[in-house]
């Protein structure tokens, strides 16, 4: 293995596995100074690929403690395009809006973003809870963004999975107490970043859904969607709701327990604070580490797989039958706007 210079123990290549977006200059990703910053340490420094073996081999021993760099640059509340980030100090909480027009859908550069975003909240070791909510009207997140996967190169496919999959490792994984506050509708990769957290609040309006659909694109939830789903609600409940891709209303959510509380959707943020109190009073040390020991079975599966399951991903989506139920499913999105 090529070591790097800058006394780092992973090698370059490994890092830009990783986080490979971070080292693709050609994907032009408007930065604040922050991520700008860390972004310089992260090549300086590899505190980013550092902090993830530390975390997958320490992942069981409570939280993750910074490096005075970064400890300094993150006492600024970071404001990014797609990610607004307000962290409290006086309450260790910090409140994540989404914030990508027109759905929140998960694009390259907004899953980067939102991987840096946690990643300098979970660096922090005044950053207790983390509570992730959406700036736009009706929708929390439309879940992947479609066309990143229709008609890229399988390169491209590929850095895209990639991404995807961190986003999911960094919010399954995380050691801090995370709500999700779900004011809109939340299908497929929104339901899914809805389920890596500890607690699910929905606002109460009846036109809202949130759902694994993939079926319903014609396309096929991966085994770490399914295992989220089937930690969340049971085997037998994942099963009739992946094969039939369902959306519940907020109500059917709740009863299946896909969602823990429903509220009054101007209420939901006071909820998500006052619920992220009670979940603070328990000793952080013991909850992460049972949060640890619930999931690491499942995360460890996929940072197993984590190369099979990118090459799977590629073959599939790049297959001209799935490339042709993904246009239609855009075709039809676009005449229902019509
Ligand atoms: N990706 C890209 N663009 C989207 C997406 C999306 N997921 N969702 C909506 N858009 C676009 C629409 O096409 C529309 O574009 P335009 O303005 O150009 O016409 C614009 O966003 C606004 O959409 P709507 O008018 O539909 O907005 P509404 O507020 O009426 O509805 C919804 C919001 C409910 C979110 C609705 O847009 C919707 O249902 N979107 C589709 C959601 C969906 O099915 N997502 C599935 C994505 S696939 C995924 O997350 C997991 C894939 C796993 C792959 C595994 C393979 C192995």
């Amino acid at each position: 293995m090529r070591r790097i210079s800058d006394g780092c123990n992973w090698p370059k290549r490994r890092r830009r596995k990783l986080f490979p977006a971070v080292f693709n200059p050609e994907l032009n990703l408007s930065l604040s100074q922050d991520e700008m910053a860390l972004r310089a340490a992260l090549r300086n420094k590899c505190v980013l690929s550092g902090l993830l073996s530390q975390r997958s081999s320490c992942s069981s021993h409570g939280r993750v403690f910074a490096s005075p760099v970064l400890a300094a640059q993150r006492r600024n509340n970071s404001t990014s395009p797609k990610i607004d980030v307000d962290f409290d100090q006086s309450t260790g909480v910090a409140v994540m809006r989404l914030q990508s027009p027109p759905v929140n859908s998960l694009s390259l550069e907004f899953l980067t973003e939102l991987c840096i975003g946690v990643e300098k909240l979970e660096m922090d070791k005044s950053c207790r809870g983390l509570i992730i909510t959406s700036s736009q009207p009706k929708v929390f997140s439309a879940g992947l963004d479609i066309t990143e996967m229709y008609g890229k190169s399988p390169e491209r496919c590929g850095e895209f999975w990639r991404a995807v999959q961190e986003m999911w490792l960094k919010l399954y994984g995380s050691n801090m107490i995370t709500i999700a506050a779900i004011n809109g509708s939340s299908p497929a990769g929104g339901c899914l970043m809805s389920m890596t957290c500890d607690y699910r609040i929905m606002a109460d309006n009846p036109r809202y859904s949130i759902g694994l659909n993939e079926t319903q694109l014609g396309i096929v939830a991966p085994f770490w969607f399914m295992d989220t789903m089937k930690n969340t609600l049971g085997h037998r409940t994942t099963e009739v709701a992946l094969q039939l891709g369902l959306l519940y209303n907020p109500s059917e959510a709740l009863k299946i327990g896909l969602v823990d509380q429903l509220v009054p959707e101007d209420q939901i943020l006071t909820t998500a604070k006052q619920t992220m109190t009670k979940w603070l009073a328990i000793p952080d040390h013991a909850r992460a580490i049972t949060k640890s020991m619930m999931r690491k079975p499942t995360i460890d599966k996929l940072t197993s797989n984590r190369e099979a399951d990118i090459k799977y991903f590629v073959n599939f989506i790049t297959k001209d039958s799935i490339q042709k139920s993904l246009g239609m499913y855009m075709e039809m999105l676009k005449k229902r706007r019509g």
